[in-house]
């Protein structure tokens, strides 16, 4: 089903650095057949776009705008209390990934995205931003879903049988844990891992 022809989520980043994170965000979106519009929108280097940004989110009628940023992490609060559409917030961890000096330490911000975490959440009263754990843009693409379900009974019925094959696919792992035992199980897992 065509849920509407024009994109109802905006995907926004601070860099392209954050894109092989934020990537999680359209891929379950996808999976769902939502529409979405993707850009890079720098608070920081861009704050004159992230203004217009703002004003393009409410002309494009999008319902909601998940914005990932690593670091100083201030596109999601900017955005927010630039508009009235409802705010996901992705906290990322890995950083600096087109600089040249790609050292691991140079790679990740210095706090373990708890820097980004805490400049997303910590809004000021009367200009709240919700957020998802660091780096799970995924669930903030499943969270913008659920709040369209409000409105779409088939995306509802969709979401619905997500939850239940997340609920099989634990009973079938448990089942096989159960017959081979931890230490057989264990060790099997942690070779599909490598
Ligand atoms: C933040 O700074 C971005 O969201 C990104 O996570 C981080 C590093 O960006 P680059 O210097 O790699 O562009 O604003």
């Amino acid at each position: 089903m065509v849920y509407s022809k024009k994109p109802l989520v905006g995907i926004i980043m601070g860099s392209s650095s954050d894109s092989r994170i934020m990537q999680g965000a359209s891929e379950i979106l996808d999976e769902f057949k939502i529409k979405h519009e993707d850009q890079i929108v720098s608070a920081h280097r861009t704050p004159a776009r992230l203004t217009e940004y703002a004003k393009h989110a409410e002309k494009m009628g999008f319902k909601i705008i998940i914005a990932g940023a690593g670091g100083a992490a201030h596109l999601p609060g900017m955005i927010a209390s630039h508009t009235i559409i409802p705010v996901i917030g992705v906290p990322i961890l890995v950083y600096n990934d087109k600089h040249t000096k790609k050292t691991d330490a140079s790679k990740f911000s210095a706090f373990g995205g708890l820097d980004s975490l805490l400049s997303i959440t910590e809004m000021p009263s009367g200009s709240p931003v919700v957020s998802v754990g660091i780096n799970k843009a995924g669930n903030a693409g499943i969270y913008a879903m659920k709040i369209l379900a409000n409105e779409f009974p088939d995306l509802k019925k969709k979401l619905k049988q997500h939850k239940s094959d997340q609920h099989n696919s634990v009973m079938k792992e448990s089942e096989q844990l159960k017959k081979e035992g931890l230490s057989k199980f264990a060790k099997k897992n942690s070779n599909n891992l490598s």
